[in-house]
Formats: C-alpha cells, sequence, structure tokens
C-alpha cells in the first residue's frame, strides 16, 4: 500500500463512563430540542455562523473520502426569490395530484400545502448537492462511491451543527428539485439532493403537535 501514510490519532480525547454518560444524556436532551420549522424571522444571521456549519458538514465521512457534495449557501434576495417561485410551482402539482391520495392523507397532520413564503423569509437557503462524479487533483474525471449515504451523513453533521449553533432548520424536498441545478448553475454531474432553510424561528411559530412523538428505544432499537 505505497499511498498509506498513516499517523497516530491526532486529536482523540478519552472519557470516564460517567462523562460520556453525561455528555451522551447533554446531547440527547439538546437535539431532542430540534424541530422541523416553518415559519421563520427575518433576523439575518452572520455568514460566519454558515461558514462553520458548512465545515461541520464536510467533517463527514465519506465513500474513499471523496466528499461527494456541494452545499450552495444563498442569502441573496433575487436569488430565493426565484427558488421559492420554482419551489411553490412543483409544490402546487405536487399537492394538486402528483402526490396520491395516500401520500397527502399522510401529510395531513403536518398541516403543509404548496406555499412556501419561508424560501423568502429566512435569511438562508442551503441547496446540498450530490456529485455523481468528481474531479480528482489532475483534473481527470474521479469515481464517487456511495453517494447518498455519504451526502445523507454530511446533511445529519449540518443539521446538527446548524441546531447546536442555536438556529432553526427545515429539510425541504420539492419534488423534482431540478429548478436548482438551473437557478444556481450547477454541473450536470450534479444531483440537487436537499434544501435546508436556515434562520430564526418566527416569534409565533408551531409545530405539528401530537405528529411530533418519536418512536420508542425499544421501537428502534434492539440489543443481541
Ligand atoms: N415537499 C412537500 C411535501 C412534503 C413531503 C413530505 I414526505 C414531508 O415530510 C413534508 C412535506 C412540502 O414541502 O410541502
Amino acid at each position: 500500500m505505497p499511498d498509506y501514510q498513516p499517523v497516530p490519532l491526532p486529536d482523540w480525547q478519552s472519557y470516564s463512563d460517567d462523562e460520556m454518560r453525561r455528555r451522551a444524556k447533554d446531547y440527547l436532551e439538546d437535539i431532542q430540542r430540534r424541530h422541523s420549522v416553518r415559519a421563520f424571522s427575518d433576523k439575518p444571521v452572520p455568514r460566519d455562523i454558515i461558514e462553520a456549519c458548512i465545515r461541520a458538514a464536510g467533517s463527514a465521512p465519506s465513500g474513499a473520502n471523496h466528499q461527494p457534495w456541494h452545499f450552495v449557501c444563498v442569502s441573496d434576495a433575487e436569488t430565493r426569490r426565484k427558488i421559492r417561485i420554482a419551489a411553490e410551482h412543483e409544490e402546487a402539482e405536487f399537492y394538486s395530484g402528483r402526490a396520491g391520495e395516500d401520500w397527502l392523507e399522510d401529510l395531513d397532520k403536518l398541516g403543509t400545502d404548496q406555499h412556501k413564503p419561508f424560501l423568502e423569509t429566512a435569511p438562508w437557503l442551503i441547496a446540498i448537492f450530490l456529485q455523481r462524479s468528481g474531479v480528482d487533483a489532475d483534473g481527470n474525471k474521479q469515481k464517487n462511491y456511495y453517494m447518498s449515504e455519504s451526502v445523507g451523513i454530511a446533511t445529519g453533521f449540518l443539521l446538527n451543527a446548524l441546531h447546536r449553533a442555536g438556529l432553526a432548520t427545515l429539510t425541504h424536498t420539492p419534488n423534482p428539485m431540478k429548478f436548482l441545478s438551473e437557478i444556481l448553475q450547477r454541473p450536470a454531474t450534479e444531483r440537487p439532493y436537499m434544501l435546508l432553510v436556515v434562520g430564526h424561528p418566527a416569534d409565533d411559530a408551531t409545530v405539528p403537535g401530537a405528529a411530533l412523538q418519536k418512536k420508542s428505544l425499544d421501537e428502534i432499537a434492539s440489543f443481541v
């Protein structure tokens, strides 16, 4: 393995069982306060906070460490307006039939509809793109691996970083999302993966009550 150049774990921190217990519980309590928010304030969020969160996302593991993602952070009002118009166009189709009855019935409890004013109200939209292929250091086309797993993990890191920073988020997936590639001028090698809405919640923001219930530990895990 001529390319393998190992170094000792550079920055590992160890904790006692009690410290780990406390850290695990603190994290659990904090992340349980994350909720998808659909009503945002227009209060600005400084760009450097978004940058730190994107760097956290960029630290995610990925297939062969190819990091097959690109994050377009949009604060420009005109671009957010274009995205809103295009997204609402797709959502109108979705809610007026494309979704099908079962899907719409499943969404009843969320209180969503085709109107997405938050795409213009929130100070930041983060469009996440999955790179089907990349470019290596010599400019040659590079194969990527486990792209959706990798971008999913990075997106999870990003949501977590934003929440920890004190920001509200919405994972938004208008379908199809091709308009994002066009508006944001991304290459055909990239597939729009998800649109995150980021900012402070509106003072009168609400969340669905009973529909927020998460499955219990017994339901989601088994120990062998
Ligand atoms: N993209 C639509 C519909 C929607 C779909 C699912 I699955 C959700 O969990 C929530 C909404 C919208 O954003 O309204």
